[in-house]
């Protein structure tokens, strides 16, 4: 094999190692920096348990790096979201079809243990507790930063920067060349909760239905909650960060939150042993979506995952955007012989559409969680999609199902999904009874208005 440019990834966090993974093994000699301790050494374990909705994308992304099978076997099955209304019995909506089309709750450090294990398996050297403090992009040369804050210069070969929403990288090409950055705050914050593992054995140990994303809709907010193998769930709550109740800045501890619980989530306050602990010990985190005009400086640096793209949670699909990021960078370095600066600008060219595409879907998804599911309009839609669905599967497939269990591009998903979402509301043209619309008509009116689904 002709030798390979040298490769400096910036982050060893889910997507830097994974790009690592899948670099290393297609035969280049690849450096990776990351700023905190290696989370492989012992002491490091325990923390909070967070964790991440991995769907069919980011599964993908694993199986091209043979790692799905370990990854899945530590996962949670999600059938669906469990909608808790205020005041009724909760109800279980699919995500998918059938057992086929579900998605998956891992837990954050374990995943990133693992894939930095798999980096380091392919041959990536990693490097803990350097922090990239600058760059000389012609010079092709780095300043790294200890724990201590000692600086120290260094070699690097191209850069790619997986260094997160914060991004450093981001930051030094900025200073050389401006990339046109755009962060647009959401307005809402969140915070984590948890719900302890209940006394029993198996699914008992769960305090909730182990195998659903858990949704208590209140429309202008909301509580989720994802399971954790060990039995305990990980709750965030999303509320308005200012302004009249409720928001957090009229909610700033917990005295006040927890009379908040009592009345607008009442059965599932007392799963929250530890509310006050929890409520006035985590921070409240913020929300933004992050535009780049340019992910590249010629074929000196890129950016890739939310150091390119960072976006709001309510599609969980920031790390699986991430990881298809990193198959299709890996794929397009490969072939590209020794033009890399060729390699970025067509990985901007093919991923940015898409990109844009992920962050406006999962905004129209807080809307879509915190208020539509208890709406009946929005209810007979689903209805009506998923007859649909099972009589013509060539000419109608629900967004969410495009977004969460296929590879075909975000941006097709996005348009696709305007488009029927049009013939829908003509068919039910504002009523809420899915079973009268005729079946026949509709799915005439689909094959004459629209292509065949794409494959992918
Ligand atoms: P990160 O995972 O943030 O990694 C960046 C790494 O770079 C870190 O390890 C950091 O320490 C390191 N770094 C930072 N600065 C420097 C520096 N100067 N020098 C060296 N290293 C540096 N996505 C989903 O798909 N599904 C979900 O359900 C989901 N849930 C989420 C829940 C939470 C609470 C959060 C916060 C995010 C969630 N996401 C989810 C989004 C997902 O976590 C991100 O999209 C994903 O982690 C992006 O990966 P990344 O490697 O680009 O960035
Ligand atoms: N970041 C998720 C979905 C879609 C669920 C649905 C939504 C928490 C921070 Cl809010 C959210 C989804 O439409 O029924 N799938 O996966 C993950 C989500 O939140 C994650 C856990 C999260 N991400 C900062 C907090």
């Amino acid at each position: 094999m002709a030798q390979r440019q040298p490769i400096t990834l910036i982050g060893g966090g889910l997507v830097g190692a994974l790009l690592g993974t899948l670099l290393a093994r297609r035969g280049f000699a690849v450096e990776l920096f990351e700023k905190r301790a290696d989370p492989r050494l012992a002491g490091f374990a325990g923390g909070r348990s967070i964790n991440l909705a991995l769907a069919e994308r980011g599964l993908h992304a694993l199986r091209q790096a043979q790692l799905a099978d370990d990854v899945l076997q530590r996962a949670v099955m999600m059938r669906g979201r469990m909608v808790h209304p205020q005041g009724g019995e909760p109800g279980l909506q699919r995500y998918g079809v059938d057992d086929g089309e579900v998605i998956w709750s891992v837990s954050r450090g374990a995943l990133n243990v693992l894939l930095l294990d798999a980096a380091e398996a392919a041959g990536v050297r990693l490097h803990f507790g350097q922090s990239l403090a600058g760059a000389d992009f012609d010079a092709q040369r780095i300043r790294l930063a200890d724990e201590h804050g000692t600086q120290r210069e260094h070699d690097a070969g191209v850069l790619v920067g997986a260094d997160g929403a914060g991004s450093a990288l981001r930051a030094a090409m900025e200073a050389r060349v401006p990339l046109g950055i755009r962060v647009e705050p959401l307005g809402h914050g969140y915070k984590e909760l948890e719900i302890p593992p209940a006394a029993g054995t198996g699914r008992g140990r769960f305090a909730l239905e182990p195998n659903a994303l858990h949704i208590w809709p209140r429309g202008g907010y909301m509580c989720i909650a994802l399971p954790n193998t060990e039995g305990s769930f990980t709750v965030t709550l999303f509320l308005p960060a200012q302004g009249a109740h409720p928001s957090f800045a009229s909610l700033p501890d917990a005295a006040g939150a927890a009379a908040f619980f009592r009345e607008d989530f009442p059965d599932l306050l007392p799963l929250i042993p530890r509310f006050a602990e929890d409520y006035d010990g985590h921070p409240v985190g913020s929300l933004s979506t992050l535009y780049l005009d340019r992910w590249h400086l010629g074929g000196q640096a890129l950016l890739i995952g939310d150091a390119a793209h960072a976006i709001v949670p309510f599609h969980g699909q920031g790390m699986n955007c991430g990881f298809e990021d990193a198959v299709a960078l890996a794929g397009l370095l490969a072939e590209s012989g020794d033009d890399t600066a060729g390699a970025f600008a067509e990985f901007q060219r093919v991923r940015q559409p898409n990109a844009d595409a992920i962050a406006a879907m999962a905004l129209e998804n807080y809307v879509e969680m915190r208020d539509s599911v208890a709406d009946p309009h929005y209810l007979a839609k689903r209805a009506l999609g998923a007859r649909l669905a099972g009589r013509i599967p060539g000419h109608y497939m629900a967004r969410y199902r495009m977004v969460t269990f296929t590879h075909l591009p975000y941006a097709y998903a996005l348009e696709r999904g305007r488009a029927q979402d049009a013939l829908l509301q003509r068919l039910l043209r504002g009523g809420t009874d899915a079973q009268a619309v005729d079946l026949d008509a509709a799915a005439a009116l689909f094959e004459r208005e629209l292509p065949p689904l794409a494959h992918g």
